[in-house]
């Protein structure tokens, strides 16, 4: 995964970015879509099964509040729960990761902005990164357009005493 900059030619305008001109992007910009390679003449697709991970930058979560990650999520991937897996999660200080979210409770699969809500309770006090992963798995139907994000906040509320 990696920042997709604006104005990539062959991407739907309205999939680059929320808040122009980043956001994160997992695809394949010569293909339009995951599939390994692209390739113009002959029209001739390789795939081959593909992953990656983005991992934030350090991420301070208060210990009298509690957390919730918001963000702008673009998942055009299968919704088929074996393949085209989507994760979400929480590496603490001592390196232990932890799945705080997986794709099943995406809004919606398919080419349009959604909003994406991950809980993080149960980190207060901490000092955490978010490591978003996504694999395919094999090579069945990897012609969306992939996955990005945008517009992340972190929601505190504050803990009842
Ligand atoms: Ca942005
Ligand atoms: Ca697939």
């Amino acid at each position: 995964m990696r920042a997709a900059e604006g104005g990539i030619p062959g991407l739907p305008a309205s999939g680059q970015a929320v808040s122009p001109p980043a956001a994160i992007f997992y695809g394949n910009t010569l293909s339009n879509s995951y599939v390994t390679a692209a390739f113009e003449f002959p029209p001739f697709l390789v795939d081959t099964p593909n992953s990656g991970t983005a991992t934030s930058p350090a991420l301070a979560l208060p210990d009298v509040q509690e957390h919730e990650l918001s963000f702008q999520c673009w998942i055009d991937i299968e919704a088929e729960p074996t393949r085209d897996l989507f994760t979400i999660s929480v590496k603490t200080a001592d390196g232990t990761l932890t799945r705080v979210w997986s794709k099943e409770e995406a809004p919606n699969f398919g080419p349009s902005w959604e909003e994406c809500v991950v809980d993080l309770d149960g980190f207060e006090g901490q000092t955490v990164h978010l490591v978003f992963a996504f694999d395919t798995v094999d090579t069945t139907n990897n012609q969306g357009s992939g996955i990005y994000l945008d517009d992340f906040r972190v929601i505190d509320t504050c803990s009842p005493h």
